[in-house]
């Protein structure tokens, strides 16, 4: 079972499919007029959880591209018995010392080296590289074609956009909103909103 019908869904929905232990029922979405997400069809929203749980479905996964949606369902699913599973597409690369938790989309083209760690719930991206001894928080967004070098360390809930780089050592602390093309050459601060090249902070978020 997919949370989410929308474009993050299609996605995942063709990764899941390349995976042979996995059959897929069907799709949640907070939207029931919609009806199908890449021919899978939408069987309800989220009160439908304990339902399909009682009905014998045990896992899942929340493929919606929100870092802060994403967590709350994580959560939901979690406290109802479900078991969060990864999107591993077959045309990434990770490394066996890399450390992968639980509810984890890996997007084609997508590379995780030696001994980088890989949050719950956390997206690495079409294309995106987190190399060596990267930490990646739970719950992240490591945006397509982002480039982190090794020893990087990104908190929960960061976004890095579109072709974020990454040079090596950075912590980039939890909540970041990091936009896309920077070039982060200093560590930056949590719940920040920063841009640029070089990537500076233009905003200190109070409100999350
Ligand atoms: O609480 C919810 C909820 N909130 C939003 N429960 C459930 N079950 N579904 C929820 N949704 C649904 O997530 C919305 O009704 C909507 O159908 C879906 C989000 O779809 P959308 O196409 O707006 O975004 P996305 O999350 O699939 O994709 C975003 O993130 C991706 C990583 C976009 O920014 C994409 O461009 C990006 N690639």
């Amino acid at each position: 079972m997919v949370l989410g019908a929308g474009g993050h869904a299609k996605v995942v929905i063709d990764i899941l499919r390349a995976d042979p232990r996995v059959e897929l029922v069907g799709c949640i979405d907070r939207d029931t007029s919609l009806r199908h997400a890449a021919g899978l069809p939408v069987l309800g929203d989220d009160s439908v959880l304990a339902g399909l749980y009682a009905q014998g479905i045990r896992h899942a996964f929340v493929a919606i591209g929100s870092n802060r949606v994403r967590q709350r369902l994580g959560e939901q699913l979690e406290s109802l018995g479900f078991r969060l599973v990864n999107a591993i597409s077959p045309f990434s690369w990770i490394s066996d010392s890399a450390q992968l938790e639980d509810g984890i989309a890996v997007m084609p083209g997508a590379v995780v080296n030696a001994e980088a760690k890989i949050g719950r719930l956390s997206i690495i991206n079409t294309g995106a590289t987190v190399d060596h001894e990267c930490s990646i928080g739970e719950a992240c967004h490591i945006a397509p074609g982002s480039t982190l070098s090794g020893n990087v360390t990104v908190g929960s809930g960061t976004f890095l956009g579109t072709g974020t780089r990454v040079i090596d050592g950075m912590e980039i602390g939890p909540w970041a909103m990091v936009g896309a093309g920077s070039v982060v050459i200093r560590s930056l601060p949590g719940h920040c909103t920063a841009v640029g090249v070089p990537c500076r902070v233009i905003k200190l978020r109070t409100d999350d």
